[in-house]
Formats: C-alpha cells, structure tokens, sequence
C-alpha cells in the first residue's frame, strides 16, 4: 500500500472493516487490529517509513495499561545522568510528550518526522508486535511493553473515554453500554489478547529484544521493576546509586501521586484530544471492582482465561 498516491490511501481506507469504539467514535480493522480511525494514517506511514536505530527504545502497550507510568520511568532511566530529580523534564512536560507515540503524533503529523535527537531515542506506539515496522524486529533496538489485568484496563478505558474532550462521539453513559462490542476485542488498538500475546511471545523468543513488564507487578514492587528496566536498557544502576538511593528517587517522581499533582498534568490538552489529566485517574490495581457488575466481571474474565489460555500469561483475580 503506497501512500505517495493520495487517490489510493483513500481507496484503501474505505476498503477497511469498519468499527466502532466503545463510546462510538470510528475504528478500523487493519492487521488484525482496531485503530482509531483518525490516526490510520499515522499507523500506515509509522510501518512504511520507520527506520529503527540500534539505540532506539520503543515504549508499548495497549492503551490504559500503564503506558504514561512507563514512559516516566524509562524516560528518568535513561536520562539520570543529565537531569537530576529535582530538574527532570518531567517537572514541566508530559510525559507524552517526552516521549511521543509515533502513530497518534510523530507519523500522523508528518510522513517523514524530523527524529533527528540524540540516542537513546526513546519512542512509543500501541502497535501489536505483529504490526512493527520491519526494521523494529530487524534491529538491535530495545522494546518495553506493559500489560494490566484486561479488567482493570477496560475501566480505566471507560472512564477516559468519559473525558474525551473534542471529537463527534456521544458522552459515555454507562459502563455497560455497548459492553458486547468490548468482549469481542473491538476497542483502540484491540483485541487485548493480540496485543500481549504477540509482545509475550516475542518476549519468550527474543529476551534480550522485549521486556514484558505487568502493572500489577510494578504497582507491587517499583524498585525492582525500575532495575529490570535499567539492566534491559542498557543502563544499569551502579552499586553507589543503590546506596545513594537514586531507584527510590526516581520511583518517587514518577509515582502516581507525584505526576498527578504537576501543574503540567493537570492542565492543557494532548494532542489526541484528550485533556493532559485523564492519564491520571486512580491508579490502583483491582478498581474493576467498584465498576463492573458481578456478570459483566465474570464474562470478562472468562474472556480472558479463554484467550490466554495455554499461553503462560495469567492475571490474578484478585492481588
Ligand atoms: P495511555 O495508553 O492512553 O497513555 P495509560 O497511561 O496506559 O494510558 O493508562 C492510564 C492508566 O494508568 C490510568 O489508570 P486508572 O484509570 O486505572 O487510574 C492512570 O491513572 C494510570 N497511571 C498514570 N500514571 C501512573 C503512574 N505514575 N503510576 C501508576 N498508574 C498510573
């Protein structure tokens, strides 16, 4: 598929099966998966033009999974020796926009994105594994994926659609509207178990290549987590930073509590339409309690026991 010819893309995009969102807005079905019909084109040209460095680290994830969190922390790994704590970007930028996605920002703005800043590039997309850009898989790039428990990520998806801030889409109502549609994987960057079986089995095969991290296990033990995550990327911590106390730092101003009380995340608007605070909700494991219903909860689950079955990736009901 060529995007030089526009008269083609556009036959291309209406040959798309057609979808829609939970809270209506348009999806479409390309390489097994439902993208956001308005970053379509982003998705194409981020596979057709991007080419990976050896030094590139690639943030992804399913949406709601832990992505900003993510983004934050890698983003203070990698960069610890330029900024301390106290003077990280983070203080007065988006972790989003530290760290962009390519196919809702870099590629949807510009075929050809100017990527030109110093390594380690740090980059992030919701792509499946499957999806990647061949010179991702074919060089000795880094990538990190988080997952969450597929309950937790429906209600944080829920709620942040409830905050879309633009766009032509009806308020979300209720959490079981449209609930079938979700079950059957049709979501932004759905369905969930194609996105972390491709990432668990890339992850199995090419340890060295993708880290697969949980949200859950982060939320359990972050100082542990944060030294996978250096060691992985190639930046590990030295025994006088452990001493020092440097992993507990940068837990601490990447913390939940900590991102969400900046000026920077509590104003302004991503790009994507959403405002800077709706990647701050709540930021527990196990909220899916207090929204769905015993049934909806029980179908769910039986959803994702089926997916993932045999695959060696388990959620626990319950931490
Ligand atoms: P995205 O894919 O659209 O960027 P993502 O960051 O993956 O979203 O997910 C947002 C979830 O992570 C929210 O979960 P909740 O709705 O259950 O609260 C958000 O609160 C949570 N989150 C954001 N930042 C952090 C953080 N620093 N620590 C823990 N959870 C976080």
């Amino acid at each position: 598929m060529e995007t030089a010819n526009e008269d083609s893309f556009q036959e291309f995009v209406l040959n798309l099966p057609r979808g829609k969102d939970w809270d209506g807005a348009p999806l479409l079905l390309y390489n097994d998966t439902w993208y956001p019909a308005y970053c379509i084109r982003g998705v194409v040209s981020f596979q057709q033009n991007f080419r990976a460095q050896a030094t590139d680290i690639i943030v992804a994830s399913l949406p709601k999974s832990g992505t900003t969190w993510l983004k934050a922390l890698i983003f203070s790994v990698v960069n610890r020796d330029r900024y301390s704590p106290k003077e990280s970007p983070l203080i007065t930028t988006p972790p989003h926009e530290l760290v962009p996605f390519f196919e809702n920002d870099l590629y949807l703005k510009s075929q050809n994105p100017n990527l030109d800043f110093p390594p380690p590039r740090i980059l992030a997309c919701h792509a499946h594994y499957t999806s990647l850009p061949q010179s991702i898989g074919d060089s000795n790039c880094k990538i990190v994926y988080i997952c969450r428990n597929p309950l937790d990520q429906v209600v944080s998806y829920f709620h942040f659609l409830r905050n879309r801030v633009s766009g032509s889409t009806k308020p979300l109502s209720s959490i079981d509207e449209c609930f079938e549609s979700i079950c059957s994987g049709v979501q932004s960057h759905g369905p969930f178990w194609n996105s972390m079986l491709s990432y668990w089995k890339a992850s199995l095969e090419r340890p060295n290549k993708v880290l697969f991290l949980k949200y859950e296990d982060l939320k359990e033990d972050i100082i542990l987590n944060l030294k996978r995550l250096a060691e992985f990327s190639g930046f590990p911590f030295t025994e006088e930073e452990e001493k020092d106390g440097v992993i507990e730092e940068i837990s601490r101003l990447c913390s939940f509590d900590n991102l969400k009380d900046l000026e920077v995340n509590r104003n302004g608007v991503h790009s994507s339409g959403f405002s800077n605070s709706a990647f701050f909700r709540k930021g527990e494991v196990g909220d899916w309690g207090n929204h769905l219903t015993p049934s909806m909860a029980e179908r769910f689950w039986k959803i994702v026991e089926e997916k993932l079955d045999g695959s060696g990736l388990t959620f626990k009901l319950s931490q």
